[in-house]
C-alpha cells in the first residue's frame, strides 16, 4: 500500500521560543500564542516549559510576568519563524488591545538550531537569554542540554538570579486546557 512520504523530514529545525506577558490575561495569551503557532503547518510545538510567575526584570516597577518556553520543530528559516511570532503577536495584541492595553504577550526566538545570527531585528542567541531567570527556569525543564553561547542551558542556570520566581503550573499541558 502507498503511504504518503512523511513530512516529519521537513520541520528539520529545532529553535526554543521564550514566551511572556503581564497585562490581561497572560497565561491565557501565551495559550493562545503556542496554538496558533502548532496551527501553521511549517512549526510544531514539540515540548513546552511549566508556567512561571517571575519578578520583572529590568524595569521593576510593574506587574509580575508569567513566562514560560517552548521547543519547536519547523521548516521555516529564523526570519520566517520571526516573522511567524511577530504575527501571532500582532494577531493577539490587536484582538485584545482594546480590552487589555498593549503589551499581553512577548514571543522571542531564543535559539534556532546552533546558529549565531546578528542581524537587524534578529538576534540568536537571544542576547541576554543566559543570565535570565525567567527564561533559564522555564528552558530547564525542556532543554537542559541545549548549548548557549558554548555553554549548557543547564551551566547558565545554575548562576541564574531566580529570587521570586514561582510555578504557577505543575504540568506542561496548561497551553492545552485553555
Ligand atoms: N520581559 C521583558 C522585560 N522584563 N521580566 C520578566 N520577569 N519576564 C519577561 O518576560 C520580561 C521581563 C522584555 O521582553
Ligand atoms: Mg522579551
Ligand atoms: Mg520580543
Amino acid at each position: 500500500m502507498n503511504t504518503p512520504p512523511s513530512d516529519a523530514g521537513a520541520l528539520a529545525h529545532v529553535a526554543l521560543l521564550g514566551l511572556g506577558g503581564n497585562i490581561g490575561d497572560p497565561p491565557a495569551s501565551m495559550a493562545a500564542a503556542l496554538q496558533i503557532l502548532q496551527a501553521d503547518a511549517e512549526i510544531e510545538v514539540a515540548a513546552v516549559s511549566r508556567l512561571y510567575r517571575t519578578p520583572p526584570w529590568g524595569k521593576t516597577d510593574q506587574a509580575w510576568f508569567f513566562n514560560s518556553c517552548a521547543m519547536v520543530r519547523t521548516a521555516l528559516s529564523p526570519h520566517g519563524l520571526l516573522d511567524a511570532c511577530l504575527s501571532t503577536e500582532r494577531r493577539l495584541k490587536r484582538k485584545r488591545r482594546e480590552r487589555w492595553g498593549p503589551r499581553i504577550i512577548d514571543i522571542d526566538v531564543l535559539t534556532y538550531d546552533a546558529e549565531t545570527i546578528h542581524e537587524d531585528g534578529l538576534s540568536i542567541p537571544h542576547p541576554h537569554m543566559h543570565e535570565r531567570a525567567f527564561v533559564l527556569l522555564p528552558l530547564m525543564d525542556i532543554g537542559p542540554e541545549v548549548h548557549v553561547r558554548g555553554k549548557p542551558v543547564s551551566h547558565w542556570a545554575a548562576s541564574a538570579d531566580a529570587a521570586g520566581i514561582e510555578l504557577a503550573s505543575e504540568d506542561s499541558s496548561w497551553w492545552l486546557k485553555k
